[in-house]
């Protein structure tokens, strides 16, 4: 941290209060005439929250409006995200790129201004929000990778990787389970420098919470090992002001919560303290007394210099940037290669060598083709390629043994109980022994908080994260699975145990309408691959695609190596992997069996059956349909010609696969049973027999 400031204000010096009043009533202005413009919208938060906007924005973050991405900026993150017209109101009256019109345009089509804040469509906006929960846990994310970082780049004297992630929440955020998954591990973490603030003003959309939420929030947090401070009176800024510059010389590594007490609605005499507050226009008549009751006698959307003058963040912001860059050249001098692979890492690019170096693990593994589970190719796979990608950031939700998403490269994080600070281990051996952070996260029983905490840490960027559980259990993952693909997020899930295939733990455990369901989320990518050289390839593809999120969905039982003449094909999501003359049939396919994943066997094995009967036919593995999907039409006809009757075999709901114009599908549409995986293959009917069968009855022979 620099020392041009001193606290408690760290950003220039603090208004005058009477300037603060007029900079948090701006944002009360522009906020109930944005909505009441837009005719829809929420103005209680923003009204509610507008003096802790003039404490955190006007006094402490870290931010270069005319730089939203600068590397080292604060993250602020509004975790309450039905509130969107208090961050649009900051960034414009800061100094984004925001123009008030924009602000007229408030939840229009096409405006930098959506419903709730959107990253990629309005600049400064860190994660979207909206989803009550996520947000404080994509600010755990963050927050992590901030400390990781940390720990990785900055060497004595150079602290090139420290900011705070800043988070305002309200009554939902705390209510939502996930919360407790985040909150816990922050705790558990030791991430000090996130600083969450509580709108704590007792009103949620059904009315006051009494009835529904009687959680003693302070202890709870500071069961969870965080560091609580206040009730504050949310609505006296230098109070609000005071308690953040507290939270930023907590010690011991807890993380902050600053109890807010506020008036949703603060200013409106009829609203305030009311749920009308929450999520309707205050109307004409409502925002004229407001105006008057809070003295602001500007036309909408007119801000008096005054306020601008208190808000501007430009010069402070370019000085902070500055004063950083400063220090970052210093550092690149001293470490001219871990800067340059700081530069890389937080640019997300691949290291210059990617394509090499998946191309040996692919060739390598299709030469050994070896006979394992698709799980355990993915393990393969990646001790490679976290050996090569520091950046890769394993976990897994309290399954790592069956997900093996562990590798020697990535120890388990951990933080050392009495400092706080990451613990350093020693891997390699000889010379090339180092002292790396761990990257494997244990997240506990935590799938959603695992999903979404990834989220926070992609957004940060310098990391890769991937994480895993049961496929069965991305259900519980799944909104922020959904926010991934949503914020173009490169996010990896490994979901092993993918089917009726992981036996005896029954149809609590057996996904059956998982793939499908998945494959239904836009932009996201889902692999099924059948053998070692199709998970390499998904890997690789899910490391390649910096704007997508993707899901490996994994065999927990072995797979036999499909043979294959070469891997190329793979990366188009389908492709022929044998035809009749492999089978030493001469004569054209007369019909296509597509499979995929642990299905693509049986698929083989039909196919050498048929041709004992003079039947050809070819098959076609589709290890992402996501991917194929996106193909030209002139491959897509050439792998699934027109006019060749295609029977496709999934161990999973038939429904998704009609849309491939399949004459019959074999599928599961019950859930599955209890019992070894070989006899629940058969007890479902998925054997060569009941194929070669649907095969010869589709053809007619
Ligand atoms: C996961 C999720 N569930 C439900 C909603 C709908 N919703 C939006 S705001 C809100 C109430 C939030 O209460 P609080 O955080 O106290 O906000 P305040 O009314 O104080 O602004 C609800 C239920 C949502 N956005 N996300
Ligand atoms: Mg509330």
């Amino acid at each position: 941290m620099t020392t041009a400031h001193t606290s408690p204000s760290d950003n220039a010096a603090p208004a005058s209060a009477p300037q603060a009043a007029v900079m948090a009533n701006a944002i009360r202005a522009l906020a109930m005439d944005a909505v009441q413009q837009a005719n829809s919208g929420h103005p209680g938060a923003p009204m509610g929250m507008a003096e802790m906007a003039v404490a955190l924005w006007g006094r402490h973050l870290r931010h270069n409006p005319k730089n939203p991405h600068w590397a080292n900026r604060d993250r602020f993150v509004l975790s309450n995200g039905h509130g969107s017209m208090l961050i649009y109101a900051l960034l414009h009256l800061t100094g984004y790129d925001l123009p008030m019109d924009e602000l007229r345009n408030f939840r229009q089509i096409h405006s930098k201004t959506p419903g709730h804040p959107e990253v990629g469509i309005t600049p400064g906006v860190e994660t979207t929000t909206g989803p009550l929960g996520q947000g404080v846990t994509n600010a755990v994310g963050l927050a992590l990778a901030e400390k990781l970082l940390a720990a990785e780049f900055n060497k004595p004297g150079h602290a090139i990787v420290d900011h705070h992630t800043y988070v305002f929440l309200g009554d939902g955020c705390l209510m939502e389970g996930i919360s407790h998954e985040a909150c816990a591990l922050a705790g558990a973490w030791k991430l000090d420098k996130l600083i969450a603030l509580y709108d704590d003003n007792g009103i949620s959309i059904d009315g006051k919470v009494a009835p529904w939420f009687v959680d003693n929030t302070a202890l709870r947090f500071t069961a969870y090992g965080w560091n609580v401070i206040g009730p504050v009176d949310g609505h006296d800024t230098d109070a609000v002001d005071k308690a953040i510059a507290q939270a930023k010389q907590s010690k011991g590594g807890k993380p902050n919560l600053i109890i807010c007490k506020t008036s949703i609605g603060k200013g409106s005499p009829n609203r305030a303290n009311t749920a009308k507050a929450h999520g309707e226009p205050l109307g004409g008549e409502e925002i004229k007394l407001t105006r008057e009751s809070i003295g602001w006698s500007h036309e909408p959307f007119v801000i008096p210099k005054e306020a601008y003058a208190g808000w501007n963040a430009d010069l402070c912001g370019r000085e902070a940037e500055a004063q950083w860059s400063e220090r970052f050249a210093a550092y690149a001098k001293a470490y001219p290669v871990e800067a340059a692979e700081f530069a890389r890492r937080m640019a997300g690019d691949l290291p210059g060598d990617f394509a090499g170096i998946a191309e040996a693990i692919v060739g390598d593994v299709h030469d050994k083709a070896e006979t394992v589970a698709s799980r355990k190719a993915s393990q393969i796979a990646l001790e490679r390629f976290t050996a090569q990608l520091p950046e890769l950031l394993g976990g897994s939700a309290d399954l790592t043994g069956s997900n093996l998403t562990q590798t020697k490269a990535t120890p388990a994080l951990r933080m050392d109980t009495q400092t706080g600070a990451v613990v350093k281990t020693l891997v390699g051996e000889g010379d090339a022994a180092r002292e790396v952070i761990g990257r494997h996260i244990n997240y506990g029983v935590r799938e959603f908080g695992m999903a979404a905490i990834m989220n926070g840490v992609a957004l940060h960027g310098g990391y890769i994260p991937y994480g895993g559980t049961f496929l069965t259990f991305s259900d519980y993952s799944r909104n922020a699975i959904r926010m991934a693909a949503l914020m173009k997020q490169r996010v990896i899930h490994v979901f092993t145990h993918d089917s009726i295939g992981l036996g005896e733990d029954g149809p609590t455990h057996q996904s059956v309408e998982h793939a499908a369901s998945l494959r239904m989320i836009p932009g996201l990518d889902v692999w099924r691959p059948c053998d070692t050289t199709e998970t390499a390839v998904a890997w690789t593809m899910a490391l390649i695609n910096r704007n997508r999120p993707s899901a490996l969905l994994l065999s927990r039982q072995n797979l036999p190596y499909a043979p294959k003449n070469q891997a190329d094909l793979i990366t188009r999501g389908a492709y022929v992997l044998a035809e009749p003359e492999e089978v030493g049939l001469k004569k054209k396919a007369q019909a296509v069996i597509i499979a995929t994943g642990s299905e693509v066997q049986l698929a083989l094995h039909a196919q050498t059956e048929l041709a004992r009967l003079k039947i050809a036919v070819r098959v076609v593995s589709m290890p992402s349909t996501t991917v194929f999907d996106r193909q030209d039409a002139a491959y897509k006809a050439e792998v699934l010609p027109a006019g060749l009757p295609r029977v496709a075999i999934e161990a999973g709901v038939t429904d998704f696969w009609w849309k491939y114009g399949c004459a019959a599908v074999l599928g599961i549409d019950t859930y599955g049973e209890s019992a070894p995986a070989g006899e629940l293959f058969k007890h479902f009917h998925f054997t060569t027999e009941n194929l070669v069968a649907t095969v010869r009855k589709v053809l007619g022979r």
